[in-house]
C-alpha cells in the first residue's frame, strides 16, 4: 500500500532552478564585487554538481580569478552561499517562483485520502520554508510531516543519505512510498534505498534520461498532463492520486514477479 510521497523540492515541486538560485548566485557574484556570472548554459552544466556550495568550489576550480589557497576558497564559498540564499528568499517571497502543475492538486489529493508526505532535498530548509510559504501560506510547510534537507542530510544526491532519513523519520519501509524527482541524481538516491520513482522532466533534465541511471517508474513532462507519460496515461486529466497509486501497485508485481 502506498503510504507517502517523498517530494524533492528544485526542480519537481517548482522550477527554482534558472530564475531562482540562478539569478540569485549572480546576485551575489554582484553584491560581492565579483565579475563572476552564470548564464542560463553554465548553470545548466553546473547542475551535474548537487548543492549550491559545492557548486561554487567546482566553479571556482576553473577560474583563474579566485582564491589560489583551498580555505581561502570555502570562506569565499561560504559567504557568496549566504549572499545567495538571502537573495533567493527575496525571490521566492515575491511569488515568482510558482508550483509546477499539478504539485498542488497531488498535495490535496494526498492530504483528502490521507497519504502522508515528506521532502528530501538537497536545498537548506530555509529555501524550502520559503516557498512552501510563498505558494501554500502560513502553513504551507505544515503540510510536509517530515523534511529532510542539507543540514540533516550533508552528504548531497546522488548519495541515499536524505531518503534513508526520511524514510527513517516517517517510519516506512521503501515499498511503502514513492519519490517524486526531476534529476538522475535524485533518482539514483533514492534507487540506491530500493524506492520507487515518479520523473516530471524540468528545464534542465528535460533531455537527461535517455539512459536512465536506473529504470524510474515512470516518466512525463508534469504532473498536470496526461500526454506525454511513459508508461503511457489514457484519458484527458492529471496525474492524479489514483494513476500513483496505479503505477505503485504494479512496480510491486514487477519486484515481486523478478523475485
Ligand atoms: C537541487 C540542488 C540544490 C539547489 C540549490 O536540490 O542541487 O543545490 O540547486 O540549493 P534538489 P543550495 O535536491 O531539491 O533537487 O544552494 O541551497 O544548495
Ligand atoms: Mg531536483
Amino acid at each position: 500500500m502506498l503510504c507517502a510521497l517523498i517530494w524533492d523540492v528544485d526542480g519537481t515541486l517548482a522550477e527554482t532552478e534558472r530564475d531562482g538560485h540562478r539569478v540569485a548566485f549572480n546576485q551575489a557574484f554582484e553584491q560581492a564585487g565579483l565579475p563572476w556570472r552564470w548564464s542560463e548554459a553554465r548553470y545548466g552544466e553546473l547542475l551535474a554538481v548537487a548543492g549550491g556550495r559545492e557548486r561554487l568550489l567546482h566553479d571556482m576550480a576553473g577560474r583563474a580569478d579566485a582564491p589560489a589557497g583551498w580555505a581561502q576558497r570555502e570562506s569565499l564559498a561560504r559567504a557568496l552561499h549566504g549572499l545567495k540564499n538571502a537573495a533567493y528568499a527575496r525571490i521566492v517571497s515575491s511569488g515568482r517562483l510558482p508550483l509546477r502543475p499539478g504539485v498542488r492538486e497531488l498535495l490535496d489529493d494526498c492530504a483528502a485520502a490521507g497519504v502522508r508526505l515528506a521532502i528530501a532535498t538537497t536545498t537548506g530548509t530555509a529555501n524550502v520554508q520559503g516557498l512552501l510559504q510563498a505558494q501554500l501560506g502560513p502553513q504551507g510547510a505544515q503540510r510536509f510531516e517530515c523534511m529532510v534537507c542539507a543540514e540533516q542530510a550533508p552528504r548531497k544526491k546522488p548519495d541515499p543519505q536524505v531518503y534513508r532519513l526520511a524514510l527513517q523519520q516517517l517510519g516506512c519501509a521503501p515499498h511503502e512510498v514513492l519519490a517524486l524527482e526531476d534529476s538522475p541524481a535524485g533518482l539514483r538516491a533514492a534507487a540506491a534505498c530500493g524506492i520507487a520513482t515518479v520523473i516530471t522532466r524540468s528545464v534542465y533534465f528535460a533531455d537527461a534520461f535517455q539512459t536512465p541511471p536506473v529504470r524510474p517508474l515512470a516518466i512525463g513532462p508534469s504532473l498536470g498532463e496526461r500526454e506525454g507519460w511513459q508508461p503511457v496515461v489514457p484519458g484527458p486529466g492529471r496525474v492524479n492520486l489514483a494513476l500513483l497509486r496505479d503505477w505503485h501497485d504494479s512496480g510491486l508485481q514487477n519486484m515481486s514477479a523478478c523475485a
